[in-house]
This record gives C-alpha cells, sequence and structure tokens, in this order.
C-alpha cells in the first residue's frame, strides 16, 4: 500500500511480554486513561505516528481552505459571504492549532509543510475534488465538515494531551461549520426544481468522496491497530464511517433528497443502514497524486508559501531585533 515517508509503526502490536519495562508502563498508563504530554517518555513510533497523523490533519485543515475559498468572492448574498469567510478563516486556526500540537513532538511547522510540498506527507483525499458550484459550498459543509466532527468528536479522546485539547477547541468550531453547510443545502434543496438539482448533484458527487475520509476498510488500514491499542485512534474506519452513515442518511431523507447509493438500506438485525463501499481504487488512486485537483492544490499551497516568504522574512527579522533590544536593555540595567 502506498505510504508515506514520515515511517511509523509495521511490525504489528507488541505484546506486553515483548515490551521493555518503559513500553509496559507506558502502555499501563494509556491503558488508565492518563494522558500523555509532550515531555512524559513515550515509545518512538508512537511519537512519529502522532507527527504523521497530526500533520496530516494539519494540511488537511489548510488545503481544505482552497476549494471553498474559491467561492467566497462569489457567494449569492452578503450574509453567506461573511459565514464563508469566516468559516475559511477558522480552518486556517485549525491549521495552527494542530501544527503547534505536532511542535510538541519536535518537528517543526516548517519541516512538515516542506515534506507536504514535497510529497513526503499526505492532505485528506476529500480537498482534491472539486467545488463546481454553490451546492457544493454546501454540500462541504454539510458533508466534509460532518465527517470531520464524526472523527473529531472521537479524537477529543486521544491519548496524547495536547492534540486532545486541540481537537475539544476545534469540534466546538466544527459544529458551527456543518450548520452552515446544512442550512445553505437546505435553501437549495427546498429552492427551485434548479436549486434541487444542483443539490441532488451536490450530493450525488461528494458521498463517496466523503466516505472515503474515514480511511481504508479496517482489513486494509495499516496504522489502525497500533494507533487503537496507543489510543491515538478511538474508532475504526469503519466504525466512524457508519457512524456517518447513520448520521446523514435522515438528513438526506428530510431535504427530499435521493439517495446516493442504491444500496443504503435500513439493517434491522445491525441497527444500522446498509451501504456500498466507496471505489477503493479510485482513493488509492487519488492519494498517488492522481485525483482531480491534485496538482493545482498543491500549485497553489507552494504558490501561496513562495509568495508569502517575504512576510516570514520581515516577521523573523523584527522578532530578531526586539530580541536584540531586550539583551541590550538587559545588559544596561546590570
Ligand atoms: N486521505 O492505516 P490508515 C477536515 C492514508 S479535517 C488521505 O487507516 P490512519 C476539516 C493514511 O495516512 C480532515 N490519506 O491510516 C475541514 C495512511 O497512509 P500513510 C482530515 C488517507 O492514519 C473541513 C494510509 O492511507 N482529518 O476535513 C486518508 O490510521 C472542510 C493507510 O490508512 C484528519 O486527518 C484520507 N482520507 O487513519 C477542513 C483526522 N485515509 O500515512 C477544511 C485525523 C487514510 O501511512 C474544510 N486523522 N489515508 O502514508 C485520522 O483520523 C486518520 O489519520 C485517518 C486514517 C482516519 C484519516
Amino acid at each position: 500500500m502506498y505510504a508515506q515517508m514520515v515511517k511509523t509503526a509495521s511490525d504489528g502490536v507488541k505484546s506486553r511480554k515483548d515490551m521493555s519495562p518503559e513500553e509496559a508502563a507506558f502502555q499501563e498508563k494509556i491503558d488508565a486513561d492518563i494522558k500523555i504530554e509532550p515531555r512524559d517518555w513515550m515509545p518512538e513510533d508512537y511519537r512519529r505516528t502522532l507527527i504523521r497523523q497530526i500533520g496530516q490533519h494539519a494540511h488537511s485543515e489548510v488545503v481544505g481552505q482552497l476549494p471553498e475559498g474559491n467561492w467566497i468572492t462569489r457567494a449569492p448574498t452578503l450574509e453567506r459571504k461573511m459565514i464563508l469567510l469566516a468559516k475559511v478563516q477558522d480552518e486556517a486556526g485549525h491549521g495552527l492549532y494542530l501544527y503547534s500540537a505536532a511542535e510538541t513532538l519536535g518537528v517543526s511547522r516548517d519541516e512538515m509543510v516542506e515534506m507536504l510540498h514535497a510529497g513526503k506527507m499526505k492532505y485528506s483525499s476529500i480537498f482534491n475534488y472539486p467545488t463546481l458550484n454553490w451546492a457544493d459550498i454546501g454540500a462541504v459543509g454539510w458533508l466534509v465538515d460532518g465527517a470531520a466532527i464524526i472523527n473529531q468528536v472521537a479524537l477529543q479522546r486521544t491519548s496524547y494531551g495536547p492534540y486532545s485539547r486541540a481537537m475539544i477547541r476545534i469540534c466546538k468550531e466544527e459544529s458551527f461549520h456543518a450548520r452552515q453547510g446544512y442550512s445553505a443545502i437546505m435553501k437549495m434543496a427546498f429552492g427551485t426544481p434548479e436549486q434541487k438539482r444542483m443539490a441532488q448533484h451536490a450530493v450525488n458527487r461528494l458521498w463517496f468522496p466523503a466516505l472515503m475520509m474515514f480511511g481504508p476498510s479496517d482489513k486494509d488500514s495499516v496504522h489502525s491497530e497500533q494507533s487503537m491499542a496507543w489510543k491515538i485512534k478511538i474508532k475504526t474506519n469503519d466504525e466512524l464511517r457508519q457512524q456517518f452513515v447513520d448520521q446523514t442518511v435522515p438528513q438526506i431523507l428530510y431535504l427530499g433528497l435521493e439517495l446516493p447509493d442504491p444500496n443504503i438500506k435500513w439493517n434491522e438485525e445491525r441497527g444500522h443502514y446498509d451501504f456500498s463501499d466507496p471505489d477503493w481504487s479510485e482513493f488509492f488512486n487519488v492519494l498517488k497524486g492522481n485525483g482531480p485537483c491534485n496538482t493545482d492544490r498543491m500549485k497553489d499551497r507552494v504558490g501561496a508559501w513562495e509568495d508569502g516568504a517575504w512576510v516570514r522574512d520581515g516577521l523573523m527579522a523584527h522578532a530578531r531585533k526586539r530580541q536584540a533590544r531586550k539583551e541590550a536593555a538587559k545588559i544596561a540595567a546590570e
């Protein structure tokens, strides 16, 4: 399977008897739901797994601004424009919380950004799909943020303290994001026949990419077993995906839209909706860089990074000057 350069555990989960005393003590803390903090001892693979996941999560927030940012100037009303602007700005903030959480593990934000730009770190597959019209913006807020929330609510209980605290804060803002998306799509679904048709197309196009956000099926997930043992992940990819389907199908029905998958059916025995798998070959192809928008997204991110170099240089020069002034004042006072 395609894997990025930030290598993490791949040898399976160690049994207690194979653990060193430090590893066993660490696992006991995890099992007792005691949070791991930056200065605590941790296995190297735990640290790397977190850098990989939190870094990927941070990159997703930042790259995720692009499909929506594209529509700020074309929002249908001033109110919708203000809402979208606030939402996109929030995503930048989420990226910053997450980069800061990852930095506590000994990697700098610049290093993570460099790895992203060099194709050595990933961002969520969903942002490699285009937003073709205003209905897509509603569907992104509703389905994409909706999927993100389901994942992130679980991650509030993740074992690494700084990641857990970032998730708690992010979840509060994320629920506004999903609501504004649902409100926008509701307006379309209950609007003119043409608006309803656009809403239906948006759901049809984004449904399977949204299901892919939860990652490959559990049987193909490389990291789940170890990440669950370390409580980095609290629920498996398939559990979260099922939760998303169960939550979203009644919302689609409420909107009076057709279900985007003919196999969606309530299963009385399981107490869940049945549904079709996404096309996993498409998912892995998007991860390899072959989605509809991968090239554009990276071109935009690298361009923004290069165009912003003068701002970063200016801020660093200012910080150095302030530091020098502070040190000179300290020496003068002695
Ligand atoms: N896209 O073994 P697993 C948002 C990779 S936030 C790309 O199952 P894991 C807010 C995975 O990295 C959205 N790659 O991996 C927003 C691994 O490859 P690697 C982001 C994916 O880590 C809304 C390989 O496949 N949320 O949307 C994806 O245990 C609107 C094998 O997979 C997060 O990142 C994917 N969908 O489970 C912002 C949540 N799925 O690294 C703006 C935190 C899997 O070995 C606008 N992350 N891969 O090369 C997680 O919960 C986990 O990392 C999973 C994947 C569940 C995504």
